[in-house]
């Protein structure tokens, strides 16, 4: 029998306004995180591994550093048909944005159809994850379904984040599905539990077609994939769940091993970081049977210089990027993207650097996101008193302290 073909879109045109500052000028997918990745890394990592590489990534918003990231890092050899596209809302259809992520894929069914692919893989963009997506389209296709949902436990307190589904008595067909509902109840053999779709689709492609087809014609309608697209596939009893718990990935540890996030806020994105540090890390970067790739200008290797009169020059549980200088400063529990500098003296615990930052004499950062570029003057403190940095950056519900891109900080 001839192979399947499949055709992999990757929803990249989340606006991510609950990661401001962080999304003030690039999109969520563009987010940096781990020192050296970009979200969008993680899935794309998923896809190629498993072979699906063809894929096309919809854009929308503030789509620069994203697009430049795809078309830099993910240049696939155009040998074997293989390609990692950026496609921008072309605005094909009039003057107007995508509404949802269902107009989105309406927007662009003409690469369907180019493609003829048998099934349309549909992902989202910005989850930290390990998959092997094999596994889900291997279900879907001895199920027959129009589409599979992947769908992982969740706390019940998160359950208006997410689309809840529920199951029928075979546990495979999704009996009721619905997007960020605030009155879920737990499940019945773990009450504080919900099952949450991941936003991570296979869809039969006529199905995808036709399901999108229709919901462009109906003004009722948001054209959102979660909100839309998937209750009509419920109700006509096509759509069919994906346990991720079952998902095998080579090289996966027990403790890794079916870890997904969201890092849909500040917190998660802030804890996602802490899960990485973790002296048994939570989720492995090390796992050479499943990379996660992604792409950095040549940078000379991480420095450390020993300060003989402090001990200092040194990092304890940290994640350390190449360009990275630590010059008789200290770094506990953080991760270091490129090129940051802790200058002598200089102390920073239990956060997140990102490429450039520069961290002066004796200055002290605690429990705080720094993005690109900024520079922590000699002697200042963050996230030491929490009621002052309040007043001059973002401060998140669980009181880490977030510094905006370039924002320059009074001395
Ligand atoms: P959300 O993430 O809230 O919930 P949405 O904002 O539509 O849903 O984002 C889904 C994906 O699509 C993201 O990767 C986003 O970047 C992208 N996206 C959004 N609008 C887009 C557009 N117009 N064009 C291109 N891409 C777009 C979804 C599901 C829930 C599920 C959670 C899991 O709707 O059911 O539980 O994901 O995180």
């Amino acid at each position: 029998m001839a192979r399947a073909r499949v055709l992999a879109m990757v929803l990249a045109g989340g606006e991510g306004k609950r990661l401001m500052p962080l999304t003030a000028d690039r999109a969520k997918p563009a987010v940096p995180f781990g020192g050296i990745y970009r979200l969008i890394d993680f899935v794309l990592s998923n896809l190629a591994n498993g072979g699906y590489l063809r894929i096309v990534v919809l854009t929308q918003y503030k789509n620069h550093s994203l697009d430049r990231h795809i078309s830099r890092t993910w240049r696939m050899s155009a040998m074997l048909g293989n390609y990692v596209t950026p496609v921008p809302a072309q605005q094909r259809l009039g003057p107007r944005w995508f509404a949802g992520s269902a107009d989105a894929i309406f927007q662009n069914l003409n690469l369907i159809q180019d493609e003829d692919p048998d099934h349309v893989i549909v992902f989202g963009a910005d989850h930290i994850y390990r998959m092997d997506p094999r596994q889900m389209v291997e279900q879907h296709m001895e199920s027959g379904a129009a589409v599979t949902v992947a769908a992982i436990r969740q706390p019940l307190s998160l359950a208006d984040q997410f689309g809840i589904v529920e199951t029928g008595p075979d546990g495979r067909q999704i009996a009721a599905f619905r997007e960020k509902p605030k009155d879920a109840v737990g499940l019945a053999d773990s009450p504080d539990q919900v099952y949450a779709s991941m936003g991570n689709y296979v869809f039969e492609t006529r199905a995808l077609i036709e399901a999108v087809r229709e919901d462009a014609r109906n003004p009722a309608s948001k054209h959102d994939l979660g909100g839309d697209i998937i209750p009509m596939l419920v109700k006509s009893g096509q759509a069919q769940v994906y346990d991720f718990a079952r998902n095998e990935v080579p090289g996966s540890t027990f403790r890794d091993r079916a870890y997904w996030r969201d890092v849909g806020t500040l917190d998660a994105y802030y804890e996602a970081h802490m899960d990485l540090v973790a002296v048994e890390p939570i989720f492995n970067l090390y796992n050479a049977d499943w990379p996660i790739y992604t792409g950095h200008d040549p940078l000379p290797p991480a420095k450390f210089v020993f300060s003989e009169d402090d001990r200092m020059g040194l990092a304890r549980d940290s994640l350390v990027s190449p360009g990275v200088i630590v010059a008789g400063g200290l770094s506990e529990r953080s991760v270091l993207s490129p090129n940051v500098v802790l200058d002598e003296r200089s102390q920073v615990h239990d956060s997140v650097l990102m490429d450039c930052v520069r961290v002066g004499k004796g200055a002290v950062v605690r429990r705080a996101i720094v993005d690109k570029n900024v520079v922590i003057p000699e002697g200042a403190q963050i996230g030491v008193d929490l009621e002052r940095d309040r007043r001059r950056f973002t401060v998140t519900r669980n009181g880490i302290v977030v510094i905006g891109k370039n924002q320059a900080i009074e001395p």
